[in-house]
């Protein structure tokens, strides 16, 4: 078989070894008689770091020479999951690393399965970061991911008795080989304290409390490229002179103790998925990386000229064409007040001056229409609710006479407007969500600015998304088409032509197979549950959320379940539901919906009239690693968000790129894949965004379709009677209560008609099998516009005007 992987140089296999081995001596100062499988990972975790040392410094040093126009990445998540494998592909090192482990005795993959992921982002928001980093190093540009070292990460998730327990994620209690501190570069924060007029005039920030970010380096080696960028993580760190006044009172203990509650700053990412959560310690966190980033942006921007190593920019004249700032949401935009202050205060630029840079500095990008997603911190209002002279007395602009504005006595801070005013581009994540933001939550700035609003459609990395997880069926690829597709996605084009063709699907049938029989082995260990590898795998995987309705594919469950019991003889096509994804600790109805479908499990899979012809799986701790063994084994793809709701979702897209049939709303990037692929190889039900609207307008009634509807009917009294909870039978009343009683916001049972008979189809077409194969051979085929290369090579021309930097070893 024709691999990209390439066949392995020895002489590169015997350096691997005898490097690797000089790791287990030197750096775990251990031998093969007590070396543990975390051991050999992290040795060989360093072997490959030799590999990408040399041209992360040749990266770092052409662009201290060249002085290109930069493009900084500002995200206060980053979901990368595992980095050795990835960085094996990207640097071309896969197949030598592997044959040189496997001429040491050692299995590679569970090496590769002791690294804990990085797991620094929520869901699709953080995990776009990870991929937008991806793809702007192969693409060879010049540019730099900011973030926050989270001590813990995203929690771990445990099924106990069907609910949902979070355990702390403590990611780096075993160290991580990746990252490199630099206490050299550390910077001073400031919080609190108050401004002052000083002698000259001047106002001054005084009596502040200081908190140190620690920079934590990481190597983003790009695909194929000598390009290896920077991921900078800041890690809080008490300064030295913490508090001294402890001293005075002679407390010495508690001040080295108090050191640490600085530290807290960094300590955990909050779980919130499209959730906004207004807590002081969060709005620290923001500025904590906004304050660090912007100091060492303004510190490299002054100290690199081309050809000089002199201190020599004190003009910000030329700024906008030496940085981009991308905001990844409204997270960290207090990045535009903050340059706004350090070029006013510190720099003493004016304020219009100070404004004009600004504004062409910043980009931001909107992830969500979700109201209670958009972060608005209220100061005053809250406070005092009700008093309408107070807020007009404290406004943001005073509304008496002369309009000025009064900064010191802001009430509610509304950060997608600030964001929106301080950029000179604002973009949505698919064609349809841009135009909603267009048209309903931005509508008034749409028509006061329309040139600053474009649409970015997201992407995926096709490294980590095929050539990583999905090693077989990239190789299979590459024999039909060759290899280009890896760094130009749109090349699976090619396939195309060989939809029909009778070799190529039964070769796309034993990849699936095969990876089907991987996931079911790995369930078989895991949750004792025997799989039937010839059903359909239809997953359901993403943060749980009411909008992502994991409720209506409950519903559906139930309805195959209750068909079977009816007719016990019937033809059933078998199918086996797998349900994944955390719930944001303090979401009540998304944790009863993890018990819920955890129930139906249960009875599901005890009943011996069902037999493997209907199974339920709910996937515990589902994160990135998961993700990579979930997708390539997935026949049915589940992205069925109520049109309107999900600003693009990249999960559709995973499963797209790695030959799964999806059946969804016409709802974000859905839009488009059905636009690429057709929708007659797409499984399209339900309501599109203006008939949500409509009616919603003309007044919806949940309980029209209930009464209408026996299926539905059947189903929804069963969860409310306690048919799958016999001990406590009104566990699920909220649940059934939040549709029938309280409107049913995302309109489940209007789209559950169309949803059973979509299924239905579905399952009727997946016994043809020669029409699936088809099916899955165009989706691949068409799935090129989603690889994220595409995403960032139209920010990088119509955002950022950044130009690719060739790096000569
Ligand atoms: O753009 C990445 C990702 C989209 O694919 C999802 O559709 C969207 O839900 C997600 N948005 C958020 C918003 N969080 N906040 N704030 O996570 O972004």
């Amino acid at each position: 078989q024709i691999s990209l992987r390439g066949i392995p140089k020895l002489e590169n296999v015997d350096e691997i070894k005898a490097t690797f081995i000089r790791h287990v001596h030197a750096d775990l100062a251990k031998d093969r008689n007590v070396a543990t499988t975390n051991d050999y990972y992290l040795a060989l975790a360093h072997t490959v770091r030799d590999h990408v040392v040399s041209k992360w410094i040749r990266t770092q040093q052409t662009y201290y020479n060249t002085d290109p126009k930069r493009v900084y990445y500002l995200s206060l998540e980053y979901y990368m999951g595992r980095s050795l494998c990835n960085t094996m592909v990207n640097l071309g090192i896969a197949t030598e690393s592997e044959e040189a482990m496997y001429q040491l005795g050692l299995n590679i993959e569970e090496m590769e399965e002791s690294e804990e992921d990085a797991g620094l982002g929520n869901g699709g928001l953080g995990r776009l970061a990870a991929c937008f980093l991806d793809s702007m190093a192969t693409l060879n540009l010049p540019a730099y991911g900011y973030g926050i070292r989270y001590e813990y990460g995203i929690f771990k998730q445990q099924i106990r008795d069907g609910y949902q327990v979070e355990l702390p994620d403590s990611w780096l209690k075993r160290g991580n080989p990746w990252e490199i501190a630099r206490p050299e570069y550390m910077l001073p924060v400031q919080f609190y304290g108050r401004s002052e007029l000083g002698p000259d005039g001047k106002h001054k920030w005084v009596g502040t409390q200081t908190v140190m970010a620690l920079p934590y380096d990481s190597p983003i080696p790009g695909y194929k490229t000598n390009t290896v960028n920077t991921m900078r993580l800041w890690s809080a760190r008490s300064p030295n002179d913490f508090d001294l006044s402890y001293f005075n009172h002679g407390d010495y203990i508690k001040a080295v103790i108090d050191r640490n509650l600085a530290e807290n700053i960094s300590r955990v990412l909050y779980p919130n998925d499209n959730f906004f959560e207004g807590k002081e310690l969060r709005l620290k966190q923001e500025y904590f990386m906004v304050s660090a980033t912007l100091q060492d942006i303004v510190r490299r921007y002054k100290a690199a000229t081309f050809g000089s190593r002199e201190l020599s920019r004190k003009s910000f004249d030329l700024f906008p064409e030496k940085v981009a700032i991308q905001l990844n949401d409204t997270h960290p935009s207090l990045a535009i007040p903050e340059l706004m202050r350090i070029l006013v205060d510190l720099e003493g630029c004016t304020w219009e001056y100070a404004w004009k840079i600004c504004t062409a500095t910043f980009g931001y990008t909107n992830h969500t229409v979700l109201p209670e997603a958009l972060e608005r911190w209220h100061g005053v209002a809250l406070r005092f609710p009700g008093d309408h002279d107070r807020l007009r007395r404290m406004s943001l602009i005073e509304e008496d006479g002369d309009k000025r504005v009064n900064m010191a006595n802001l009430s509610i801070v509304n950060m997608a407007n600030l964001s929106i005013v301080g950029s000179h581009a604002i973009n949505g994540v698919a064609r349809i969500h841009t135009e909603i933001i267009k048209n309903s939550i931005f509508r008034d700035f749409f028509e006061f600015t329309p040139e600053k609003f474009q649409n970015k459609t997201n992407g995926i990395t096709p490294r980590r998304w095929l050539l990583v997880s999905n090693a077989a069926l990239a190789d299979l690829i590459t024999e039909r088409i060759g290899e280009k597709w890896s760094l130009d996605l749109r090349h699976l084009h090619k396939l195309e032509q060989y939809a029909d063709d009778p070799d190529l699907q039964r070769a796309f049938f034993d990849v699936k197979q095969s990876n089907k029989q991987r996931l079911a082995t790995l369930i078989k260990e895991q949750y004792k549950i025997e799989i039937n590898v010839d059903s359909i795998f239809d997953c359901h995987v993403k943060r749980i959320h009411e909008y992502k309705r994991q409720l209506l594919n409950a519903l559906h469950i139930i309805t195959l379940y209750n068909r079977i019991k009816e007719n016990p003889s019937g033809d059933f096509v078998p199918r086996t539901v797998f349900i994944g994804g955390k719930a944001a600790p303090g979401y009540y109805m998304a944790k009863m919906i993890i018990k819920l479908i955890c129930s139906i499990a249960e009875v599901v899979n005890n009943d011996p009239i069902v037999g493997n012809r209907l199974k339920v799986v709910f996937l515990e701790n589902y994160r990135v690693s998961l993700a990579e063994r979930v997708i390539p084994a997935t026949d049915l793809s589940e992205q069925i968000s109520t049109a309107g709701t999900e600003a693009s979702g990249t999960g559709n897209m995973k499963f797209m790129l790695n030959g799964a049939l999806t059946i969804g709303t016409m709802d974000g990037a859905n839009v488009e894949m059905s636009e690429e692929v057709g929708a007659e190889n797409m499984f399209i039900f339900g309501l599109n965004v203006d008939e949500v609207e409509a009616l919603a307008k003309a007044g919806y009634d949940p309980n029209k379709y209930y009464h209408a509807n026996r299926e539905l009917k059947h189903a929804l009294d069963q969860i409310g009677n306690g048919y799958f909870s016999a001990t406590n039978r009104d566990l699920f009343v909220h649940v059934v209560d939040s549709l029938l009683k309280h409107g049913d916001r995302y309109m489940l049972l209007a789209d559950y008609a169309s949803y059973v008979e979509t299924q239905d189809r579905v399952a009727v077409e997946f016994r043809n099998r020669k029409l699936w194969m088809r099916k899955c051979i165009l989706n691949v085929a068409a799935s090129g516009k989603f690889s994220s290369d595409r995403t960032i090579q139209e920010y990088a021309a119509d955002i950022w005007k950044a130009e690719p930097v060739n790096v000569v070893l």
